[in-house]
């Protein structure tokens, strides 16, 4: 079935097929990714970047590369990213996922996102793909570094690394040409494959391996749902593309999917 173009404000409500899918649907697998955290006043990768960073390739950043050539300015964008997560909060779109763990009998939460909002609106179980940046490792052993360490240290941008002499404090995420972590990379596929529905919300789909997820579920049969104000890469996968923005379109959706249980 090609995917519909349902428009939030011609359809207050779902259409019948959509909600007749919620109500029986056993296992939902989520895929988030910046859009997500748009409303919460979060640039998303594709946003240009704004005020000093505009004129940074937020890719070339975020990369070893990028850190290897210049330190002091990857460790700055990270500390800029920090300071305006925490000034923001989570939004509607991620308390309403956090509500869809009780209905639901068996849900898996995947994000691309680094921000840890969907934890900090309740979510549980989330499989951050692509690390956290409140965390921070030691860019040579890749050990943990303790906050309280940084905070000592931060005079120093980056701060020394407390784990090897030549090493270097960088934020705890996945760059760009980095492995992701096997087993939370392994936990997201078996969710994608086992699952009935595959929600996929905020992404543009243009990164892997995450935006491989979707393909599998609907390779194994699973009905997919995109929202998103524009199409993405992976919109012409979807059942139903929920053209808008998360934060509109969650509440509804999981609104809907209580009420038909
Ligand atoms: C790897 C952490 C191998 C850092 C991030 C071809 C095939 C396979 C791989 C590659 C390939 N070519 C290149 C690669 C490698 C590369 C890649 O995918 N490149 C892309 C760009 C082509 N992938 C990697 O390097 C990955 N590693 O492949 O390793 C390997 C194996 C063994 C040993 C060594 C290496 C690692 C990728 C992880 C990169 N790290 N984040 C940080 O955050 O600082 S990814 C980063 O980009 C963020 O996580 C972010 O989530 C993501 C961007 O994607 P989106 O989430 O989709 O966000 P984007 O801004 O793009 O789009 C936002 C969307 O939201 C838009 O569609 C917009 O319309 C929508 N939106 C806007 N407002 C709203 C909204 N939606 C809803 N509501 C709204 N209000």
């Amino acid at each position: 079935m090609p995917a519909q173009h349902v428009t939030l404000e011609y359809f207050p409500d779902l259409p019948e097929a959509l909600v007749e899918i919620l109500a029986h649907t056993r296992h939902i697998t989520v895929l988030t990714g910046a859009g997500v955290s748009a409303e919460s006043g979060i640039p998303t990768f594709r946003d240009a970047q704004t005020g000093m960073w505009a004129r940074y390739d937020p890719m070339a950043l975020a990369s070893p590369e990028g850190f290897e050539h210049d330190p002091e300015t990857v460790w700055k964008w990270y500390q800029w990213r920090r300071q305006l997560i925490a000034e923001n909060r989570p939004n509607a779109g991620h308390e309403a996922l956090a509500r869809l763990q009780g209905p639901v009998q068996k849900l898996t939460l995947v994000t691309q996102n680094v921000d840890g909002f969907h934890q900090l609106a309740g979510s549980e179980q989330v499989l951050e793909l692509h690390g956290n940046i409140h965390r921070n490792i030691c860019s040579v052993t890749g050990r943990l570094i303790d906050a309280d360490w940084v905070r000592q240290h931060e005079d120093l941008q980056p701060p020394p690394s407390p784990h090897h002499s030549r090493g270097l404090a960088r934020p705890g995420v996945v760059w760009f040409g980095e492995a992701l972590d096997s087993a939370t990379l392994d936990a997201a596929f078996e969710a994608a494959a086992n699952c009935d529905l595959m929600l996929v919300v905020g992404t543009a789909g243009a990164v892997q391996p995450a935006a491989s997820i979707p393909v599998v579920a609907k390779e194994r049969g699973a009905r997919m749902i995109d929202i998103n104000p524009e199409r993405s890469e992976l919109t012409g996968l979807a059942d139903w593309h929920l053209a808008g923005p998360s934060a509109k379109w969650l509440p509804v959706l999981v609104d809907k999917l209580t009420a038909a249980r």
